[in-house]
């Protein structure tokens, strides 16, 4: 008999059909609200959970599963996922380090490039007729040769560092510990943000990072400063941070990531001063690609009692 696999958020296709040739597979809706009953029935035969970054395994749902060996996530940041239990009752994680390492990086400068030089109005600009009525648009901030704060310097940091380089920015960042990097590193993150032209946020989600960039660090930005986050909503104090945009205490700020998601602060709508993006930061067929094998390579290393391939808990 085939093993009882819980997906809490499907892989594409081919890896659903990869998995379930291995596995007998029990879907969970996308309505967290509905997860613990439809997981019930079949909650004492599961050894095994597939989810993603997004929909995690929260402790409630880890809990009615006695028998869980292993959580193999889609993605780099765990956050979603009561670490704690899993360490607890000895349940190994997994994620999807490294394989996402340049796309998000390419995003980071991407929401950058895009923030600064205005693209997504310059886009409307042309589409919706104002370049023929009111003639050049106003001008934009330079990128090129500034100077960039990077919040984190771990796989992807490092990364985001190599692409700006290319763009001859001087590059600063803050973590806990310094980094084994040739860049300037400030323990103090306020006194960074007040240092530098633009700053990236790439750290992991969780109580450790929750509201990092603060009231203070945004305004210590100030009115010509460009934000932009890649990493997770709870980093940001996302109300400080809208205040800030709509009254020009900053200058602009490209979000790939927000506090609630799907939901975005229907202030931020409206602003010309900000480019959004619906968490894709990873979002390309290669790389999603890459990560759902990762997965499923977890799975099967975990049943055929070889060593995990990349492995949080
Ligand atoms: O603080 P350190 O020395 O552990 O450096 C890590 C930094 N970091 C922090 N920096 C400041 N305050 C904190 N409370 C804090 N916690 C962690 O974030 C390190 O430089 C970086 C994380 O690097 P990695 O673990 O290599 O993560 P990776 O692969 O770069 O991905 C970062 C996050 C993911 O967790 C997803 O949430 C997102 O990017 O896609």
């Amino acid at each position: 008999m085939k093993p009882d696999l819980l997906s809490v958020e499907a892989l594409r296709p081919q890896s659903m059909e990869e998995l379930a040739q291995i596995f007998t597979v029990h879907s969970l809706p996308m309505d967290k609200s509905l997860w613990i009953e439809r997981a019930k029935p079949v909650a004492d035969r599961v050894r095994f959970v597939q989810t993603t970054g997004f929909a995690g395994c929260p402790g409630e749902l880890m809990t009615i599963l006695p028998k869980l060996e292993i959580v193999s996530c889609m993605g780099v940041g765990v956050d979603a996922i009561d670490l704690a239990q899993a360490r607890k009752r000895g349940i190994a994680v997994t994620n999807t380090p490294d394989v996402l390492n340049d796309d998000v990086a390419d995003l980071a400068i991407a929401l950058l490039l895009m923030t600064a030089r205005h693209l997504a109005l310059s886009d409307r600009y042309v589409r919706d007729g104002r370049w023929k009525k009111l003639g050049n648009q106003p001008l934009a901030t330079k990128v090129s040769g500034k100077r960039l704060g990077i919040v984190g310097m771990g796989r992807i940091g490092k990364v985001i560092a190599r692409r700006a380089q290319a763009f001859d920015m001087s590059i600063d960042y803050h973590t806990r510990n310094k980094a084994d990097v040739p860049f300037r590193h400030w323990p103090d993150l306020v006194a960074m943000a007040r240092a530098v032209d633009f700053l990236i946020v790439i750290v992991p989600g969780g109580p450790a990072t929750k509201g990092l960039i603060s009231a203070p660090v945004i305004e210590a930005l100030g009115p010509k400063g460009i934000f932009v986050n890649v990493s997770r909503g709870s980093v940001v104090d996302e109300p400080a941070l809208v205040d800030a945009l709509v009254a020009g205490r900053i200058a602009g700020a490209g979000l790939d990531v927000f506090a609630d998601e799907p939901n975005v602060p229907p202030a931020l709508l409206g602003l010309d001063n900000v480019v959004l993006s619906p968490h894709v930061g990873s979002g390309t067929q290669e790389t999603r690609g890459a990560m759902a094998d990762l997965v499923v390579n977890n799975l099967k290393a975990h049943l055929a009692g070889k060593p995990l391939l990349t492995r949080v808990v």
